[in-house]
């Protein structure tokens, strides 16, 4: 429950791993004593910078669904605790998405902003935290990215299916989409005292890649394209007890996500039969594995197109690797990497990626990520 008091042992829990992981910050005793009598008082207490920097970075750590977790330590941490508005909150996920390196032109980097596009770093930007009885701002949005799902009378789907509920939402609050295949969403931001509003993100902050094939040429008349920064917006951050309900965060896309989800899934583009058509596969038997085969030359069509635009991508070979390394990397380090083996392997080829071949501690640590229930209804 957000609006019950911070628990002591949660807050004393995080406090000591912080310390024992940055010996330079100081004594612990004396930072829990200060914590203990904060929640006596207020019932919550207020993180430092240096505390909710290394608490975002230990909750990736901590993530188990996650295989991308080799480069926790790198997160760019943004606190935007103060920002109120709906208007400073709309302006600061803007910012967001220009750091994370989704457009081009952007003061932030001026000097190189060609060089910049595409060159995907991770970042998370931390909202106020849920106050004891106070209301706290929210994005209604499941990432700050994604494409509009218009149902046609006939049952048919334009865009992309899983956010039909989403874009009827909006449409409701005053949105207007093209009616196209990948058009992108509004923000919907709610903010105390504020209401819900809508924001469309300004062009230039939402890099997309077109799709295109290292050797059929017809694919790139299919039009498909998706959006290089994936930034998730509709998890709840829990730091010690103190729960952040709006703490966007991204890394960059592993191919699979796209071309083995996204555009693949049949309640998503659905594109494997197309595809399968334009390749003349045989499809009156599933014995002859055209999916499987549509399946892998849209994977190599996603992962080319990416590279070719300088849109950092990986592979699940590769990041499966890393994962491992990783996974050593941290029992070196005294710690056991919680996964969970269904999330971690990825969805085509599982076997052939080393992943595949065995088994992880499977436990709950925090900080953390949690998924909140969707705002929309
Ligand atoms: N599958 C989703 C994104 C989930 C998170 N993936 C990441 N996270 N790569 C999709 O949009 O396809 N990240 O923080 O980079």
């Amino acid at each position: 429950d957000d609006t019950a008091s911070v628990s002591w042992d949660e807050a004393e829990q995080f406090i000591r791993l912080f310390h024992r992981e940055n010996r330079d910050v100081g004594p612990v005793e004396r930072r829990l004593a200060r914590v203990r009598a904060e929640i006596e008082d207020t019932g919550t207490y207020a993180h430092t910078r240096r505390e909710l920097t290394f608490g975002a970075q230990a909750a990736w750590r901590n993530a188990s669904r996650c295989v991308g977790r080799l480069y926790w330590r790198s997160l760019v941490v943004r606190d935007r605790r103060g920002s109120g508005t709906a208007e400073q909150i709309f302006d600061d996920l803007v910012d967001h998405l220009r750091l994370a390196g989704g457009g081009p032109a952007s003061e932030l980097h001026a000097e190189d902003a060609t060089r910049r596009a595409g060159r995907i770093r991770p970042v998370i930007s931390i909202f106020a935290p849920a106050r004891p009885g106070r209301p706290y701002p929210r994005v209604w949005n499941e990432q700050l990215i994604r494409y509009a799902g218009y149902r046609l009378p006939d049952g048919r789907v334009v865009g992309d299916p899983r956010y039909v509920d989403f874009t009827e939402t909006v449409t409701r609050l005053g949105w207007q989409g093209k009616r196209g295949e990948f058009d992108v969403l509004p923000l919907a931001i709610e903010a105390p005292g504020d209401g819900v509003r809508l924001f469309e993100l300004p062009e230039d902050t939402v890099l997309e890649v077109s799709l295109r094939h290292p050797e059929q040429r017809w694919f790139a008349e299919l039009g498909l394209r998706w959006h290089a920064v994936p930034v998730i917006s509709n998890m709840r951050l829990t730091i010690g007890g103190v729960h952040y309900p709006l703490a966007p965060f991204n890394g960059w896309y592993l191919g699979t996500e796209i071309g083995a989800r996204n555009l693949a899934d049949p309640d998503r583009y659905d594109l494997l039969p197309a595809i399968a058509a334009r390749l003349g596969l045989d499809t009156t038997s599933e014995a002859t594995l055209w999916r499987d085969r549509a399946l892998v030359e849209l994977n190599r069509a996603v992962l080319w197109s990416f590279q070719a635009a300088g849109v950092r991508i990986s592979d699940h070979h590769t990041e499966a690797r890393r994962f491992l390394a990783h996974v050593e990397r941290e029992r070196r380090a005294g710690r056991r990497t919680p996964a969970d083996w269904s999330w971690i392997v990825p969805p085509m080829s599982g076997a052939a990626t080393p992943v595949f071949h065995r088994y992880y501690h499977e436990a709950d640590q925090r900080p953390n990520f949690y998924l909140d229930a969707v705002a929309a209804e």
